[in-house]
């Protein structure tokens, strides 16, 4: 059976706070706060806990090994000698954000029946341009049944590629073919449009989508300048629903007719600016909710953070939202304030993946159990405190190789330490 799967990014041992994105207001906020990595990933732990009591399909990766020494060797440098912001780029967590890991077309949608991935190069931002490498093995084991899944290499340079984060797809049901939605930046203004239409057009391409089912839309430049450095920072797409900010895209009425027009069961909810502002849902990242199906035909919920509750104008939209019957049904705040304070919300930190799990290699399907096991972990070896000076230190290296080695360990996958 073809179900949605969440696959989310554990929270790595090496998570600090380093001020790395340039038009991501929260991580340039908390530049050089002491981040809490173990109450971090575990924070993560607990929203896949909370959506696998809710009935939906869970999946994980692993973090990747931090800090990235061979990284380090290729700019010609070590951890002693880089210089600081390189040093910190080496140590980032970053992976954490499965939504930018790959961008994934589902069987139904591409020309040879298979579900197409294809690996983010993250190039605008230095500390993020060096997770492919292991976010294409873990992909290339976790989806290694060929007759299933194609795991592509990342689109080169210079055309950059967030990966999911500006993708959105609707469809009748998670597994019949969809309507694919490209989002792609020209200009942010003060901030980087971080993916281009180049890289969005040649991974349409290498999916086999054809024209019909695909669109490309242009982020709106007030967004980006704003601080939605990705698409799911300000909308959110399931099934035939579309969740928006008024001010998401350029050319609004437009890509509204586009939709309309390749599908035309589409069911678009815009929030207009007058009852939330572009800043109070940058703020509060009520887009970046999981917009998921509830399982038995119980409507759709949102899985937000906490942050969204606290914001008064966001929490009164979406009672009102609430009370008028239509497709969302539930509102599930859940606490990621530690990824949250870098810039990622729920939505963040999820890959979503249409497939039929048995398809997929069972170590990176969760289960309770699985979660209670990795939470052992994670209290025993994520450091629990790291400040910024602390990256100098070789004890806090061999603390969080420990750490990942000891989690890969409890999952057999010992494989991906490369
Ligand atoms: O790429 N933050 C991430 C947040 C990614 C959010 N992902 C989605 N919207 N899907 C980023 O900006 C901050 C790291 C630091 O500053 O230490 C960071 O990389």
């Amino acid at each position: 059976m073809l179900q949605e799967i969440n696959f989310d990014g554990i929270i790595g041992p090496s998570h600090n706070y380093a001020g790395l994105s340039h038009g991501n207001i929260a991580s340039s906020a908390h530049a050089g706060d002491a981040s809490y990595p173990r109450e971090a990933a575990l924070q993560g732990l607990e929203k896949m806990r909370h959506n696998l009591a809710l009935g939906l399909a869970q999946g994980f990766f692993m973090p990747l090994g931090r800090p990235n020494i061979p990284w380090l060797s290729s700019l010609g440098t070590n951890l002693d000698q880089a210089p600081s912001h390189i040093r910190s780029a080496a140590y980032s967590a970053s992976s954490m954000w499965s939504a930018n890991a790959a961008t994934i077309s589902p069987a139904p949608d591409c020309d040879d029946g298979k579900c197409h991935m294809t690996v983010a190069n993250l190039q605008t931002m230095p500390h993020r341009s060096h997770e492919w490498p292991g976010t294409l093995l873990q992909l290339r084991t976790a989806f290694a049944n060929r007759d299933h899944f194609t795991v592509h290499t990342p689109i080169p340079s210079p055309f950059g590629d967030e990966g999911a984060a500006n993708h959105m797809r609707l469809c009748a049901s998670h597994d019949t073919a969809g309507l694919e939605i490209f989002v792609y930046g020209k200009s942010g203004g003060r901030f980087p449009a971080r993916q281009h239409i180049e890289a969005s057009q040649a991974v349409a391409r290498k999916h086999g989508l054809g024209d019909s089912q695909v669109i490309f839309a242009q982020q709106s430049e007030k967004a980006i300048a704003a601080g939605a450095f990705h698409n799911d920072v300000v909308a959110v797409a399931n099934e035939h629903t579309l969740f928006t900010h008024e001010d998401a895209f350029e050319h609004r009425e437009q890509f509204y007719n586009e939709i309309l027009d390749k599908f035309p069961q589409a069911n678009i909810i815009t929030v207009p600016a007058n009852k939330v502002s572009l800043e109070d849902a940058i703020q509060s990242y009520l887009f970046n909710a999981q917009l998921v199906s509830l399982p038995e035909g119980a409507g759709m919920a949102l899985i937000l953070p906490t942050e969204a509750k606290e914001n008064k104008a966001v929490w009164s939209y979406l009672e009102e939202l609430l009370a008028g019957n239509g497709a969302i049904r539930k509102l599930c705040p859940v606490d990621v304030r530690q990824s949250m304070a870098n810039g990622g919300g729920p939505a963040c930190l999820r890959l979503r993946v249409v497939a039929d799990s048995r398809w997929v290699d069972q170590r990176f399907i969760a289960t309770t159990e699985k979660l209670d096991l990795m939470a052992d972990i994670i209290a025993q070896h994520w450091p629990e405190t790291i400040r910024p000076e602390q990256l100098k230190d070789p004890h806090l290296r061999e603390t969080i190789a420990d750490a990942r080695m000891a989690l890969l360990k409890c999952c057999s996958l010992t494989e991906l330490n490369v």
